[in-house]
């Protein structure tokens, strides 16, 4: 947060003693938690990795006094879109700077944005355009997703293979969006793919014939307001599509991870495949914890601020994120940052003649994904410290092969902290925020508790709401083959004669 007064906690420089001092930093007497575990520690810190963790650490060269303070492992968001071009060619208003740095800000030290293939481009020279663009920009630590369009023969059999023993070993494919969206066929390809080379699959599941059967009624009838896109974006669409998505992988025994859940429906067809012991996972966002379809109905084009595929739905279906995020169906909270700015740049092409089709789909939220959850989540008693950091970091670490390295406070883990400030009060405004887009959906609401000084590998990245970080000092992550994408070996008896030629 910006104000300089707004810390009570106190970055001490040591005086240099006569004796080396043990570590680097030492950050003292805070609350440590992790998906496990919540006790008193100090952190003693070398070479931006974790070096220590003990009641009474030696001297450090700089010293954090915690006491009374949160300890957390910086956020990991692995679902966020930066400096992405859409598949309609608008471009997203955050770059790889003002995206980290409101990253950062809101206590998160990792992200896993998208590397987007547009059809007929090549997936290595999307690698590069990304690379390019965050390598001087980023400050802190990233991976990359792929988003694969165009699953050509070259694609399937050379690219992704290779991409994905490079470190890129998780890619989105779509169901719905006329330029990204792929067929049953070729999603059933990307899945023996990944199965093949150990990666993971995340899926957007939205039914696109029933999205268009809709809006072109719709539009028929006149009916051009950004609420509608709530409707043509019906709750049965993503279910259906999360229904056949699951079957599919279930054909061919490839995890899935099917992500921005927000119908109930789908999550129980999520729920009731990992019940079946299937490797499907899910993953949910704020914007359907704390956003309804009433939000998209606001006066003009306002609503438009609250539109996002799949849309926000209603309070029921809001409580049935909230159970999944308690009993497991969700392993990932995401932001789904998509940060648009409410203008011809962003959200509205045509001004104030945009209709609904036309509208950039998404919201911001990569600042405010912790401090939501912590507040509504953790203070209310909804979960407790250790789900809340499973949720938010280790979970995603583990999930995209990046842990432990990443996702947890443990020795020999990088030094990404985030310092909480448990009581602090804020009420939300845009004007707080380090974004690029100008607007916020959750304005005005009041939440309490916020990470005041946050560290990535051992570096302070925000204290005193100051940024203390060069542009250019994040380091791209390449990604381990997650464990998450082995396959259980169950394949379905149809396959069982193709296995050899298939996979
Ligand atoms: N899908 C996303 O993953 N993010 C924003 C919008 C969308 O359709
Ligand atoms: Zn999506
Ligand atoms: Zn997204």
């Amino acid at each position: 947060m910006p104000n300089a007064d707004f810390l009570s906690v106190r970055n001490v420089e040591l005086e240099q003693e006569s004796h080396v001092n043990a570590f680097d930093l030492v950050v003292r007497g805070g609350t440590v938690a992790t998906a496990s575990d919540v006790f008193r520690a100090d952190i003693g810190i070398t070479n931006g990795v974790i070096a220590a963790l003990g009641q009474t650490l030696g001297g450090g060269a700089k010293e954090i006094d915690a006491t009374g303070m949160l300890v957390l492992p910086g956020g990991v968001d692995s679902h966020c879109h930066i400096e992405q071009r859409s598949s309609t060619g608008v471009m997203c208003a955050d770059d790889f700077y003002s995206g980290t740095v409101s990253a950062a800000y809101g206590g998160t030290t990792t992200i896993i944005p998208f590397a987007a293939q547009h059809r007929g481009q090549s997936l290595h020279d999307v690698v590069k355009e990304y690379h390019d663009a965050a390598g001087p920009k980023a400050v802190i630590d990233y991976a990359f997703h792929l988003i694969v369009s165009d699953p050509t023969e070259a694609v399937l059999a050379n690219e992704l293979p290779d991409l994905i023993r490079r470190g890129y070993t998780s890619f989105k494919v779509y169901m719905t969006y006329d330029k990204l969206k792929l067929d049953d066929g070729q999603i059933l390809d990307v899945l023996a793919t990944a199965r093949h080379e150990g990666a993971l699959v995340m899926i957007h599941a939205e039914n696109h014939d029933v999205i268009e059967w809709f809006a072109k009624r719709l539009l028929a009838q006149g009916l051009t307001q950004p609420v509608n896109h709530t409707i043509a974006h019906s709750r049965i669409a993503e279910s259906e599509a999360t229904n056949r998505a699951i079957s599919l992988a279930t054909l061919l025994d490839v995890p899935l991870l099917v992500v921005h859940v927000s119908s109930p429906a789908a999550a129980s067809a999520i729920r009731q495949a990992q019940d079946q012991g299937l490797r499907i996972y899910g993953e949910t966002c704020p914007q359907y914890l704390f956003l309804t379809a009433d939000d998209t109905d606001r006066v003009g084009l306002e609503g438009a601020k609250f539109c996002c595929s799949p849309p926000p739905r209603d309070i029921e279906a809001q409580d049935a994120m909230w159970r999944g995020l308690a009993n497991g169906t969700f392993q990932v909270f995401s932001s789904d940052h998509a940060p648009y700015r409410f203008d011809q740049t962003g959200k509205l092409p045509k001004g104030t003649q945009t209709v609904f089709k036309e509208l950039a789909n998404g919201v911001p939220g990569i600042e405010l994904r912790l401090p939501l959850l912590f507040s509504e989540g953790v203070r209310t008693g909804r979960m407790g410290l250790s789900e809340f950091v499973a949720l938010t970091s280790t979970n995603h670490a583990r999930m995209y092969g990046l842990h432990p390295q990443k996702g947890t406070i443990a020795v020999g883990s990088d030094a990404d902290l985030a310092i909480w400030a448990q009581n602090r009060e804020i009420t939300i405004s845009a004007s707080l925020l380090h974004d690029n887009v100008g607007y916020t959906p959750y304005e005005g609401r009041k939440i309490t508790g916020w990470p005041v000084i946050v560290l990535s590998r051992g570096r302070v990245v925000i204290d005193s709401g100051q940024l203390h970080v060069e542009r250019g000092s994040g380091r791209f992550l390449p990604c381990d083959h997650p464990a998450t994408a082995t396959p259980l070996g169950r394949l379905a008896p149809e396959l069982a004669r193709l296995q050899k030629s298939l996979f």
